[in-house]
């Protein structure tokens, strides 16, 4: 089943290094069956296409935006202050693929993410975003179909069935732990 012919959410992200985290929300959307449009862009390297496009967004009637950023991630509360649509906000531990050296200090945020987690969470009183944990994209996705999910009473059940399928996944693998002991699980598990 599709619930709409065209995009219900928007994702965005800074830059092409955040793809690599910000797939885990396209990857749960296209389970769903849910519609998005992916797009970059940046609210530091290109400010007056930010604005751009919360225009957009709202032309094309998504209900909602999930914008992933690194670093200093003025993204999200950005395009939120452009726009009633509801953002959520991905906090990403910048790995920079791009970097001339890859070594470790080039590839990764000074502060592991808590930089961006930070940002995105302390706007300041009128412009809300929710955040998600620091990459946890797959969360944005899920919490997005919450919302669309008060509009689409058959994505309701959905999600419905997901949250049992975790259950069930859970109780599975307590019985297993339970069977073979502790020790011989972690084992198996973590080899
Ligand atoms: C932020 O800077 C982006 O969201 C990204 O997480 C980070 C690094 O971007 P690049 O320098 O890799 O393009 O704006």
């Amino acid at each position: 089943m599709t619930y709409s012919k065209k995009p219900l959410v928007g994702i965005i992200m800074g830059s092409s290094s955040d793809s690599r985290v910000m797939q885990g929300a396209s990857e749960i959307l296209d389970q769903f069956k849910i519609k998005h449009e992916d797009q970059i862009v940046s609210a530091h390297r290109t400010p007056s296409r930010l604005a751009e496009y919360a225009q957009h967004a709202e032309k094309m009637g998504f209900s909602v935006i999930i914008a992933g950023a690194g670093g200093a991630a003025h993204l999200p509360g950005m395009i939120a202050s452009h726009t009633v649509i509801p953002v959520i906000g991905v906090p990403i531990l910048v790995y920079n693929d791009k970097h001339p050296k890859k070594n470790d200090s080039s590839k990764f945020s000074a502060f592991g993410g808590l930089d961006s987690l930070l940002s995105i969470t302390e706007m300041p009183s009128g412009s809300p975003v929710v955040a998600v944990g620091i990459n946890k994209a797959g969360n944005a996705g899920i919490y997005a179909m919450k919302i669309l999910a008060n509009e689409f009473p058959e994505l309701k059940k959905k999600l419905k069935q997901h949250k049992s399928t975790q259950h069930n996944s859970v109780i599975k693998e307590s019985e297993q732990l339970k069977k073979e002991g502790l020790s011989k699980f972690a084992k198996k598990k973590f080899k």
